[in-house]
């Protein structure tokens, strides 16, 4: 099984093609979606990283491939995220506390080339991290 780091170091860092995650925005791939708005889809991370991991991400990509990309027409939509991910932890029970991730880049282990925030929670989390 190809770890998190290989799928990072192995992925193309591109705006021109879809991801996964446009598949996964169409329902053209299946998810388990737990928070959905006209700008924001949050979803179950298929190889969870705890007992609570969840995906959220901007309908529309815009070139926001990842953080680094960003720009200040992207500032409201990731406000947006990062307010949804507060109330996605509190829908989760998360009251005593939860991670939020963004990996960047080959470096920090980006896999998925489509900005998302990671959410992860249910268990005592550990730092620095790996
Ligand atoms: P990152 O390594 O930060 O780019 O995170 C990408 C995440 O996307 C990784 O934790 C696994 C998740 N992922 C990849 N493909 C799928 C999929 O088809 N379904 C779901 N639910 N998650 C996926």
């Amino acid at each position: 099984m190809t770890s998190e780091k290989e799928a990072a170091l192995a992925a193309t860092p591109s705006d021109d093609c879809p991801t996964i995650f446009d598949k996964i925005i169409s329902k053209e791939i299946p998810s388990t979606v737990v928070y959905e708005d006209d700008k924001v889809l949050a979803f179950r991370d298929i190889t969870p990283q705890g007992p609570v991991h969840i995906l959220l991400i901007p309908k529309v990509r815009d070139g926001l491939t990842g953080l680094s990309k960003a720009e200040e027409r992207h500032i409201d939509i990731l406000g947006r995220l990062l307010y949804t991910a507060k109330l996605v932890a509190k829908q989760e029970g998360l009251a005593e506390g939860f991670r939020i991730v963004i990996n960047d880049g080959p470096q920090g282990c980006q896999s998925v080339y489509h900005i998302h925030v990671h959410l992860i929670g249910g268990r005592q989390m550990n730092w620095p991290p790996g």
